[in-house]
């Protein structure tokens, strides 16, 4: 695989193209043995599921051959879905993972189990932490087992360029020998949702706001499929931060923008909602409000990149609509260092 094209690729069509051409996967003989996912036996798909998702919760990667018959299954349910996919109460969610797989064990211990408790991920799954493959394999194999239970949001990280910088493309390397497994999670995010509205009154997204999007019904005209644009309402939806500063800034993280208290009040007013909800900042309590509370920021990576001694938290919003924060500290693993070698370039 030529890396140079896949950075410096834009174009939505080629895209596209990519992801419908199954013979860029350059290993043809798995489309031979590949059986058509419609003809497989529903239970006979439940119980791979489920030895997959065993397996994983064990912290051991699933095989190529899995990952991309579990990417096909998870194209299935998520092309499906809407750029704003409804969601209904009582629902819990969270905020970034990052590769952090045991304190993503831990998020269900202290959140119930997935399907019992309902969840809603806002993205950036991947890089950063030394269990990427197994945490984005985990929820994308929950998502398949229980499409109703668990919503899967894309965030900025779950992009073709940014995995190449940030460890999840030579995670899958060093764990896999090639760059398949990249290519086949790189593609299917592009089918993530980009937002969530649960109850038509809390707008969940991983970033925030966009200057080009007054309205929800906006955010349901775009063309998702697609990888992260560098600019533009996509973009923004995933890379934007709120600020204390009114009206729209320039964000120092060279994407989307920063918004103030009075543009949220304007989307919130506009789009009846009570609440926007997101993630991509790290929040040393887990949980962060900002606008007078119009807005809230929701990190579930607790001692983010195994230095940043923060606590995670998720929110818990239940039939009536009442919040409830429940924070959560690291779970300590043999072989992850409780301080880092290095100081990260930027936090997201
Ligand atoms: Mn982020």
């Amino acid at each position: 695989m030529d890396l140079d094209t896949d950075v410096q690729m834009e174009d939505a069509g080629d895209q596209q193209q990519s992801l419908i051409n199954e013979n860029d996967s350059g290993n043809e003989s798995q489309l031979v043995t590949k059986v058509p996912i419609s003809t497989v036996d529903p239970k006979t798909q439940i119980n791979t599921l489920d030895g997959w998702i065993e397996q994983l919760s064990k912290c051991e990667p699933l095989s190529e051959e899995s990952i991309k018959e579990l990417c096909n299954m998870a194209i299935d349910v998520l092309k499906s879905e809407e750029n704003v996919q409804p969601v209904q109460v009582p629902v819990t969610i969270c905020g970034d993972i990052h590769g952090q797989f045991h304190d993503l064990m831990e998020l269900f211990k202290i959140g119930g189990p997935c399907p019992d408790t309902n969840y809603l991920f806002m993205g950036d799954y991947v890089d950063r932490g030394y269990y990427s493959v197994e945490t984005v394999s985990y929820l994308v194999a929950m998502k398949v087992r229980y499409p109703n239970r668990i919503t899967i949001l894309r965030g900025n990280h779950e992009s073709r360029q940014i995995t190449q910088v940030y460890g999840f493309y030579d995670e899958c390397f060093r764990k896999y020998g090639s760059s398949n497994v990249w290519k086949l999670f790189t593609d299917l995010f592009d089918y993530f949702p980009i937002t969530a509205l649960v109850d038509n009154s809390i707008f969940c997204l991983h970033g925030g706001l966009s200057p080009m999007i007054e309205t929800i019904d906006q955010v349901r005209e775009l063309n998702r499929f697609q990888e992260v644009p560098h600019e533009g309402p996509m973009c923004d939806l995933l890379w934007s931060d709120p600020d204390d500063r009114g009206g729209w800034g320039i964000s120092p993280r060279g994407a989307g923008f920063t918004f103030g208290q009075d543009i949220s009040e304007q989307f919130n007013h506009t789009n009846g909602l009570s609440l926007t909800a997101r993630a991509h900042q790290l929040v040393m309590e887990g949980y962060s409000w900002s606008h007078q509370d119009l807005v809230v920021t929701i990190f579930s990576a607790p001692n983010y990149c195994y230095r940043c001694g923060n606590q995670a938290a998720i929110m818990e919003v239940d039939e009536n609509h009442n919040r409830d924060f429940l924070q959560y500290d690291p779970s300590v693993r043999p072989g992850e260092p409780t301080v880092s070698r290095k100081t990260p370039d930027y936090f997201l």
